[in-house]
């Protein structure tokens, strides 16, 4: 035992153990005093015992508070005290308690429980920060109404629900639907708002904000319209109306993560509301109508519906983060939206599923639940709905979701119950299916084809590895669909949903005049590996032809796969015949422009060290990087003749707009210029740069200068004219480092550390030096280990102020056992030196554990 941390075993809570809370909770009041150190919180709660409690114990939740007074029905009690929380005796009968504690907001910054950001206060108490804020049952399943009185100098005095009333210096809010406490959410700052209104599909009015610093009122309008949007599209999609007469939104730049669905009062990251066309990227604009969309979305999957206990997370999180991108498949391009999809799951959740922090979507056992908001839980959550609507059939999923609203409108739930409607509604049986949530793992799906007579046979395998604590699996229900091409690129057999159920499984095609070029697992139609032997002729046919717009990328994509690996192991040229298609399919006017650039787009360099590695080499990362490198100017010397021409065709002429056809055309426009940049000594990009009137071509333009180690002057005007703006300096402070060769990437993120505007106290600011470091894979994996230490440093150094941001920032180092055993040892010595520091917390402890034991 080597540290403190280490000698004290934190708790380990398991799913097995729930047991409900042995009181009701019948109402909630709550009267804050705001002061920055000496914020004092009145709780006036009424329980009542539960007849047939389980576990009929007084606990409620807190840490870090300083209990002022307690009472029980108006008489003074003395409550036995722990760092987690307290216990009483207490009446048998329902009884008031009474409760006062002083905490410490602007010392607050681990950024959970109310905390200051910029001078205002606001909260953030999902999954257990309102124990930091009184004494409270705090778990989802404990549900009630609360009321709110806020006392403050602020101009702004915001909660969940309606108001009640407003005076200088205080105001009263009411949240008539039950909620649990981590919906609850508080906000007092000067802040200025951008007003206005939605009428719902039964007429009734509501008032909506957008509350900012003076100043950004500017940037409000386009999360506004996409509030709008979000609006209509829940009621035409899923039937589902807004239940407040208020839906505010309030921007933070001090944020741990994206933003937080609190009834009534979202609170949003500012990196993920504000937008304007001169300090917003393209893909800004569309993560946050994303955003706003998810987080609105959750106002009946998370609030109406919540979810019993933290295991069941993936039942409000899965299942919003699916219908917001359906939203965005109805706003956008479906298949750009599912092809961007696939390479956010590959690059987030197969790492993560195939690593040592693997664990199923509705885990079995946590110590510290804020380390399992996960692209598991989130994205391959979201993945099983998919394949569910698939399984049952759009008009089934509908009918069967309707229901779960129907049956279970203010309960707290579980994914049995969300089954047992799909069962209950379309008669299927859903155990095996269920699998998809208890096993951890991705399966790798085999398939072998035969064809005799006119049948054609598609035999399938499938397989997951063990994961930790799961050393054996079972099949899975796998949609599988599939298509059928002829020789021509005509479809023979149009798109069809094979239900693979066993291990082990055939399906045959009858009555074709020859054998087919199969299709399969079009729309990327189940998260598992597909691996098949094929030729590069057949993907650079299925490139050419297949009607399915996701296979048709994930050709080319697979393409680029194995020029880059023949390139890294044989030393190879870039293979011609993936060329020659490359520079068919970019000049193929009929094919929409982000579907070209997404095409264009090359592989991850993690995901050729990944796929590197299953095939039982060990990966270098300096030999991936400079295949890349190879790669991007044989394709530039090979367009060279058409790249000025594709330039002018791509630019748009007239004022920025972020809709879907613009954004497409500026990436494609973007591709190009960065193919340019390596053969016209970047002076398009400089032209550009200058010329910019958007921050997508202005940062395009300089992120092309920067890689050519042209950018000096740029960079250094960039940071003159946005230095006053946080969002456009984290973009700044991330391309200093991405743009960085390989064997500088850790010396120059280090200095940035030590630049006057770098803070650990900023999360946004922490992730965009220290993320783009983790990013920059021959950068980070450099041989020197500096990448490493650097990182280790940094995590070591924000533990003490911010346990979750630097435990989730852990996840850079869960690959590591991919790389090299020099590589191995320096990373390892690293994870061990994070483990002994003294006091480290209980997230990072846990991360840093489960990734050693790999
Ligand atoms: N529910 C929040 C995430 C809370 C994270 C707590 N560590 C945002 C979202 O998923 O919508
Ligand atoms: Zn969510």
């Amino acid at each position: 035992m080597t540290s403190e941390a280490a000698q004290t075993e934190a708790e380990t809570f398991y799913l097995k153990d729930y047991t409900p809370f042995g009181f009701e909770v019948d109402s909630v009041q709550l009267t804050f005093r705001l002061a920055p150190h000496t914020t004092r919180v009145l709780s006036q709660i009424r329980f009542t015992p539960k007849a047939d409690a389980a576990d009929p114990r007084f606990f409620l939740h807190g840490e870090k508070l300083n209990l002022i007074s307690a009472k029980i029905d108006g008489a003074e009690v003395s409550p036995q005290v722990s760092a987690e929380g307290l216990t009483c005796a207490v009446p048998a009968v329902s009884f008031l308690w009474e409760a006062e504690v002083e905490i410490d907001p602007a010392g607050n910054t681990a950024l959970e429980g109310l905390y200051m950001s910029n001078g205002m206060y606001c909260t953030q108490c999902e999954a257990e920060g309102f124990r930091k804020i009184t004494y409270y049952p705090d778990r989802p399943d404990v549900m009630s109404t609360f009321s709110v009185r806020i006392e403050g100098d602020e101009e702004v005095l915001l909660s969940n629900g309606n108001p009640v009333c407003q005076e200088q210096g205080m105001a009263e809010w009411h949240d008539p639907w039950p909620k649990p406490a981590y919906l609850f959410a508080l906000v007092a700052g000067d802040l200025v708002n951008h007003p206005d209104s939605f009428t719902t599909r039964s007429g009734k009015e509501v008032e909506l904000n957008i509350w900012v610093r003076p100043g950004d009122e500017d940037k409000c309008a386009f999360g506004m319209e996409a509030l709008k949007k979000s609006m209509t599209w829940d009621e035409e999609a899923y039937g589902r109306e807004y239940d407040l007469d208020i839906f505010n939104i309030v921007a933070v730049d001090d944020f741990n993560m994206g933003a937080m669905e609190n009834k009534g009062l979202n609170i949003f990251n500012s990196s993920c509301v504000l937008a304007s066309p001169e300090t917003s990227t393209d893909a800004n604009f569309e993560r946050i109508e994303a955003i706003i969309a998810h987080e609105y979305f959750h106002n009946w999957t998370g609030n109406r519906i919540t979810c019993r206990d933290w295991f069941q997370l993936c039942l409000k999180e899965g299942l919003t983060v699916f219908r917001d991108a359906q939203f965005t498949s109805d706003m956008r391009s479906a298949s750009v939206k599912r092809i961007s999809d696939v390479i956010d799951l590959r690059a987030r959740q197969f790492p993560e599923d195939q690593g040592p922090l693997s664990h199923p979507v509705r885990p079995e056992e946590f110590q510290e639940i804020n380390n399992f908001y996960t692209a598991t839980i989130y994205e391959k959550g979201a993945e099983i709905i998919g394949m569910l609507k698939r399984l049952v059939g759009d008009e089934a999923y509908r009918a069967a979701v309707d229901l779960y609203f129907d049956r279970h409108d203010g309960q707290a739930c579980t994914i049995e119950d969300w089954l047992q409607v799909f069962e209950d509604s379309t008669g299927r049986d859903l155990a095996q299916f269920k699998r998809w949530y208890a096993q951890a793992g991705t399966p790798r799906l085999q398939v072998a084809e035969s064809y005799e007579n006119g049948t054609y046979t598609l035999n399938f395998e499938q397989k997951t590895a063990p994961t930790p604590g799961q050393p054996d699996k079972d099949p899975r229900v796998i949609p599988i669909a599939v298509g059928l091409l002829n020789d021509n690129g005509d479809e023979v057999q149009p798109t069809t949903v094979l239900e693979m159920t066993q291990a082990k499984q055939s399906f045959r095609f009858e009555g074709l005049a020859s054998k087919p070029v199969p299709s399969i697992l079009r729309e990327f139609s189940a998260p598992v590996i597909l691996e098949r032997e094929i030729s590069n002729a057949e993907r650079a046919f299925l490139l050419a032809h297949d009607s399915d717009l996701f296979n048709r990328w994930e050709a080319g994509n697979a393409l680029a796969r194995e020029a880059r690996i023949a390139m890294v192991l044989e030393g190879a040229a870039p293979d011609s015949a993936y060329l020659d298609a490359l520079q068919k399919l970019v000049r193929d006017d009929d094919l929409d422009p982000a579907f070209r650039a997404l095409v264009l787009q090359p592989p991850s360099q993690s995901d050729i060290a990944q796929a590197l590695f299953e095939r039982g080499h060990t990966p270098d990362p300096q030999k991936i990087g400079d295949a890349a490198e190879t790669f991007a100017l044989t394709l530039a010397q090979k367009l060279a003749d058409s790249l000025p021409r594709l330039y002018a065709d791509t630019t748009i002429d007239g004022g920025y707009s972020p809709d879907a056809i613009s954004a497409g055309k500026r990436a494609l426009n973007g591709r190009i210029l960065s193919l340019l940049t390596r053969l016209d000594g970047a002076d398009q990009a400089s032209r550009q740069y200058y010329a910019a009137d958007n921050m997508t071509q202005q940062l395009t333009a300089l992120s092309c200068l920067m890689k050519a180690e042209k950018g000096g002057v740029q960079s250094a005007a960039f940071h003159t004219q946005w230095q006053e703006d946080r969002l456009v300096m984290d973009k700044w402070f991330a391309l200093q480092v991405a743009c960085a060769p390989a064997n500088q990437a850790a010396a120059i993120a280090s200095d940035l550390t030590a630049h006057p505007l770098f803070t650990l106290k900023n999360p946004n600011r922490f992730r965009a030096v220290m993320g783009a470091l983790a990013g920059h894979h021959p950068g980070f994996h450099h041989s020197s280990g500096a990448g490493y230490r650097l990182l280790a440093d940094n995590l070591i150094a924000l533990d003490g102020l911010n346990p979750q941001t630097t435990a989730r920032m852990c996840t850079a180092f869960q690959t590591w056992k991919r790389y090299d055993s020099p590589r191995q040892a320096l990373i390892s010595s690293q994870l061990e030196r994070i483990k002994s520091t003294k006091g480290l917390s209980r997230d990072t402890n846990e991360m840093v554990s489960r990734i050693l034991d790999a």
